[in-house]
């Protein structure tokens, strides 16, 4: 299965993409931990990284879609894979459809967790106290939900438009949630794919 899981900053993405994957036994790949490990291993793209992220900016189209396609190239996405946080802008959606062309491939689902905004400030607040990520500021999570709402909230119609999107109450608790999600997909017992 190939998925999509969409969400503004704080909705509930990396949390639930991990539940979700080892469910459906497929990879999950998130661009924000790919850039995060990239910004503590101090790499060329973790640097270039960095100053967008502290700032809620999207990392580059350029440099954000030559990530992806490396990550989906490699073997263990060939059966399928979980996109969490990508893609973000109309740009990326294209050269994601270009890179599932070439593995005469398509997206089986978008899944929108929603979630009300005091909800999502107060999650990112409760993260910046245990994780202290530097881009979890009040002024920086501000920036990262408008961000959301001018260049990924559009995607929404767009996928709607194919047909596969599917919207999922990301309020409640983790295993609430979860429970949707996989109720949404049709999803029940051990692992599949
Ligand atoms: P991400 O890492 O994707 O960060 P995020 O949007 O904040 O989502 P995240 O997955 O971390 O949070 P979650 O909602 O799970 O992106 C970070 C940055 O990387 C971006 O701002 C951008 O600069 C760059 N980037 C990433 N992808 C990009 C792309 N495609 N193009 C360009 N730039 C890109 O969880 C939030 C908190 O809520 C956690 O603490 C969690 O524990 C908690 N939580 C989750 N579910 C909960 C629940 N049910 N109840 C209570 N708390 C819950």
């Amino acid at each position: 299965m190939r998925l999509i899981l969409m969400g503004p900053p704080g909705a509930g993405k990396g949390t639930q993409a991990k539940v979700i994957a080892a469910k459906l036994g497929v990879p999950a790949i998130s661009t924000g931990d790919i850039f995060r490990a990239n910004v503590s291993q101090q790499t060329p793209l973790g640097l270039e990284a960095k100053g967008y992220m502290d700032a809620g900016e999207y990392v580059p189209d350029s440099v954000t879609n030559a990530m992806v396609r490396d990550r989906i190239n490699q073997d263990d996405a060939r059966g399928g894979f979980l996109l969490d946080g990508y893609p973000r802008t109309v740009a990326q959606v294209e050269e994601l459809d270009a890179m599932l062309a070439d593995h005469k491939a398509a997206i089986d689902a978008v899944v929108v967790l929603t979630v009300d905004q005091d909800e999502i400030v107060a999650r990112l607040l409760r993260r910046a106290e245990t994780e202290g990520r530097t881009d979890d500021t009040e002024e920086v999570i501000r920036r990262r939900q408008d961000v959301y709402a001018e260049q990924t909230a559009p995607l929404i119609s767009v996928y709607a438009g194919h047909g596969v999107l599917t919207e999922v109450d990301g309020m409640g608790t983790v295993d609430e949630v979860s429970a949707r999600v996989f109720q949404a997909l049709g999803v029940t017992g051990a692992a599949a794919s």
